[in-house]
């Protein structure tokens, strides 16, 4: 076999594909510890098996947390949110909300995270047998991953993310609420490979009823006669905590902030768009459907909140 060299930066780059070697330019980082069940241990040593319900039925929970100068950003509502996605598919988490800080913690200091970066925090029903029952399962893993994330190229906060509107709706509430951060987010990897097949940067996923939810990995906001309106969580969407301090900082401006049920034309007529959410901060939406948002340049009133947004996290 031809020898491969490694790359500096990533391990696990090559792996064995029918016999063949390839190159994974997503691999995770070397050297990368990640928080496995109830220990620290190096990301090639990092595995669940085939049997954890987690990956044979996307029977699990998960969290985007992100840190701040060392800092976990909003801990304590992210823990609050786990345990309530773990309540309601009736998955008890096998650790206090303490024993889990700490290990989130732990995981950070193994890392060497001072600055700023991104815990991804999961929790799978556990290895069980064959079939969907939660009675043949036992053992829920937790997994606490601490790196890197950019959901966005820098240049999209500059000029805008392009939209479409996807043809696929999003999860109805009485099916899997999005309220629920699960480990299955089809849904939303269907929308966003639409929003790529179009040629936008990010897809604006309806409700089966057609009112406005959110985009696949954040909130939506618009902004009409200098107010503030966001789908409220009744429609089918996840209750956001960027959502939540976007709505705070607005508050302070004397902005009013409204939840209430939007339709497309309302996304066409707003004087703004932008989406918040962990990964994303906030971010301007300029075009959807091909059609300027506005003048078709991110707006005054989401300039100002992005602005707000970063001296809020750096207060922290
Ligand atoms: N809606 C959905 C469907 C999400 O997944 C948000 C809204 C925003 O919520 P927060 O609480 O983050 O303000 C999310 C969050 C990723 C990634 O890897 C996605 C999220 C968060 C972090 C990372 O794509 N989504």
């Amino acid at each position: 076999m031809t020898p491969v060299t490694l790359s500096r930066t990533h391990t696990k780059a090559i792996s064995e594909v029918n016999g063949s070697m390839t190159e994974n330019p997503f691999a995770p980082r070397t050297g990368l510890m990640v928080w496995m069940g109830n220990e620290i241990v190096p990301v090639d040593q990092a595995k669940i098996s085939v049997f954890d319900h987690g990956i044979l039925y996307g029977d699990g929970v998960f969290e985007g947390i992100r840190i701040y100068n060392g800092k976990i950003f909003k801990e304590a509502e992210h823990i609050k949110r786990f345990w309530e996605s773990c309540k309601a598919i009736r998955l008890n988490i096998p650790m206090s909300s303490d024993d889990l800080s700490r290990a989130m913690h732990d995981t950070m200091r193994a890392n060497g995270m001072t600055g700023d970066g991104y815990i991804r925090l999961i929790i799978t029903r556990g290895v069980g047998a064959l079939g969907i029952s939660i009675r043949r399962t036992a053992n829920p893993t937790v997994i606490i991953i601490v790196d890197k994330i950019a959901l966005y190229p820098p240049e999209v906060y500059e000029r805008g993310l392009h939209c479409m509107i996807a043809s696929v709706s999003r999860n109805h509430p009485n099916t899997m609420n999005p309220r629920i951060k699960s480990l299955n987010y089809l849904n939303n990897v269907l929308a966003k490979a639409e929003a790529h097949e179009y040629g936008a940067d990010e897809a604006i996923m309806l409700g089966v009823d057609g009112h406005v939810c959110e985009c696949t990995g954040d909130n939506i906001f618009i902004v009409r006669n200098g107010e503030l309106c966001t789908p409220g969580t009744w429609e089918g969407i996840l209750e956001g905590i960027t959502r939540g301090v976007v709505m705070e900082l607005a508050t302070k401006h004397d902005i009013p902030v409204r939840e209430t049920s939007l339709v497309k034309h309302d996304l066409f007529i707003a004087e703004e768009v932008f989406v918040t959410g962990t990964a994303a901060e906030i971010v301007p939406i300029t075009e959807i459907n091909k059609t300027p948002v506005g003048d078709g340049k991110p707006g005054r009133i989401t300039k100002m909140l992005m602005e707000d947004f970063v001296a809020y996290r750096n207060a922290q």
